[in-house]
């Protein structure tokens, strides 16, 4: 039988995020359970801005430690739009409208940034996960969310989108962030 497992809120509206972050805590007995407390965002270039403010704010209303994450898809060739207003442009322009962007452009360096951030009784700590790769030339895939059909991460030849959430967990920007914080569970409690 498996050990139980401690709990962590998690202030988002994006259940593939919960999912992916569960898939790593569980290697050091915590999960992360969604909470429809806002996540309350400020306009700022500066995903860590973002995340601190968010998970500080997710604190004083829940009184319980809470976990908030911002990521965003920087493309070396747009001078890192779509950036920290990531979720904007999916809604607007989505994969299709990044795709025509970079039409006829060669370069497609990309990368995707995550910040967590974890508000608890005694501050805030916050872990960063980075993962480079390319914009492919067509989206491929149906795995995953947002961004996932057009970003391929050095290392693979796959985009997330084809990949499934372990497989996508061994490159990606949010397991790296999240792996951080398991390390930091090991040694502190909350
Ligand atoms: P919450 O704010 O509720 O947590 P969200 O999806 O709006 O969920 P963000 O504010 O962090 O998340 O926005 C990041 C956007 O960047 C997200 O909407 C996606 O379009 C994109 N993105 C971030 N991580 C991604 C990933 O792993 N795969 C694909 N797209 C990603």
């Amino acid at each position: 039988m498996g050990k139980e497992l401690r709990t962590i809120l998690f202030a988002t509206n994006n259940l593939h995020k919960v999912e992916e972050a569960n898939a790593i805590l569980k290697d050091c007995g915590y999960t992360v359970v969604p909470t429809n407390a806002p996540k309350l965002e400020i306009q700022s270039e500066d995903l860590v801005e973002i995340a601190v403010y968010a998970a500080v704010t997710a604190y004083s209303m829940l009184r319980e430690p809470v976990v908030v994450e911002d990521a965003g898809l920087f493309i070396e060739a747009l001078n890192g739009f779509p950036g920290p207003y990531s979720s904007y442009v999916y809604k607007t322009i989505g994969v299709h409208g990044i795709l025509k962007l970079l039409k006829d452009i060669e370069n497609r360096k990309a990368y995707f940034e995550s910040i967590v951030a974890l508000a608890h009784a005694s501050g805030v700590v916050v872990f960063r996960g980075r993962v480079q790769g390319m914009i492919a030339e067509s989206a491929r895939g149906t795995h995953g969310f947002g961004f996932d059909p057009i970003f391929i991460p050095e290392g693979s030849t796959k985009t997330f989108a084809e990949m499934n959430i372990e497989e996508k967990n061994m490159y990606s920007h949010r397991a790296r962030a999240f792996r951080r914080l398991c390390e930091w569970l090991r040694n502190n409690s909350v």
